[in-house]
């Protein structure tokens, strides 16, 4: 009996140690030291949301360049909520992911979670917009647009459109609050304006990067501010509200109150090709194959860029016409 009891013991006992390995003790598959083939890859996409043009075209290019490579994307759209893409990281983390790449909402409240992905060997890729993480280990590279250059950009076309002004009133509508774009499309543009001293910003206020916001804040700042000279939009989407905030307002965008606004997307193209807009600066969304290209040199065991900034230009009208028929987005 003795005998029996023992040997049941043991059974008992190498089964349990057989159950911990293949359960949750197994290390994550992400980032395994040996190159996988490609098809074998997964990649966890935590996107911010669809809350503009931008987004869109930025989700739909990125879909596509996996699917072109072979790789299977994971996705998740936050609708512009942190704990919502804090939650997808998590779960991409927990189905062993071999990469993660995501666009943080905000700068700030990424450690503990960008730590989880380090703990289980998941390579994160920062894709489009930063974080103000101090730990740079915890992400291989950040690819995404130079925000402050784009500010600046905008600026720099301010101080040329109102080189003859004795005063101009600018109104911003902000992108989403604490996200790196708005905080360095701010500072790029304060920088330049902020050398002269007739560049007087009235009101600035966040509209979420989306259209619904640029209207609803620009009907506010109409009533409250009679004599606007010039809006700067952080992207396009907050613009085209803007101008339907202005026109319903019986003034004319692009004339009485000019308009210089960030992204380049199709609509805001339209507008500035119809004169509503007076001034684009452009930022890519089609980061889709440098994403690939990164996952694929990690897989290989190479070493990319901490730092790859995304090629991106300015249009004017003319540009904007000429440009307009061959629009990806
Ligand atoms: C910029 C991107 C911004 C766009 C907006 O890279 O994060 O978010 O400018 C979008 O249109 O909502």
């Amino acid at each position: 009996m003795k005998k029996l009891i023992s040997i049941a013991a043991a059974g008992i006992l190498l089964l349990g140690l057989a159950g911990c390995a293949a359960g949750g003790d197994t290390p994550a598959a992400g980032g395994s030291s040996e190159p996988k083939a490609v098809g074998d890859l997964v990649v966890g996409f935590a996107q911010v949301g669809a809350e503009s043009g931008w987004r869109t075209a930025n989700t739909k290019d990125v879909q596509a360049a996996f699917a072109d490579a072979g790789i299977e994307l994971k996705f998740s759209d936050a609708q512009q909520k942190q704990e919502n893409q804090i939650k997808a990281i998590r779960s991409y983390i927990q189905q062993g992911v071999d990469y993660i790449a995501f666009s943080p909402v905000v700068e700030t409240g990424w450690d503990a979670v960008l730590n989880e992905a380090k703990a289980a060997g998941i390579p994160v890729i920062l894709t489009d917009r930063a974080v103000d993480s101090k730990d740079t280990s915890l992400y291989v590279s950040f690819l995404g647009s130079d925000f402050i250059e784009e500010g600046k950009k905008a600026g720099e076309w301010a101080v040329e459109e109102f080189a003859d002004a004795d005063s101009v009133k600018v109104v911003q509508l902000e992108g989403t609050t604490g996200a790196a774009p708005a905080i360095d499309r701010a500072e790029g543009f304060a920088e330049v304006v902020g050398k002269d001293d007739k560049f007087e910003t009235v009101a600035s206020q966040t509209g979420d990067f989306t259209r619904a916001g640029g209207l609803q804040v620009m009907e506010a700042l109409l009533k409250s501010n009679p004599d606007i000279d010039l809006v700067y939009a952080h992207n396009d989407d907050m613009g085209l509200g803007a101008i339907e905030a202005i026109e319903a307002a019986g003034l004319v965008p692009g004339v009485d109150i000019k308009i210089v606004t960030v992204d380049a997307v199709k609509d805001g193209m339209q507008a500035l090709a119809d004169g509503k807009i007076n001034f684009i600066v452009e930022c890519s969304p089609l980061l889709g194959a440098q994403l690939v290209d990164i996952v694929k040199t990690l897989n290989d065991g190479g070493t990319v860029e901490p730092r790859i900034v995304t090629e991106e230009t300015t249009f004017t009208k003319e540009q904007a016409i000429e440009a307009l028929p061959d629009r990806q987005y």
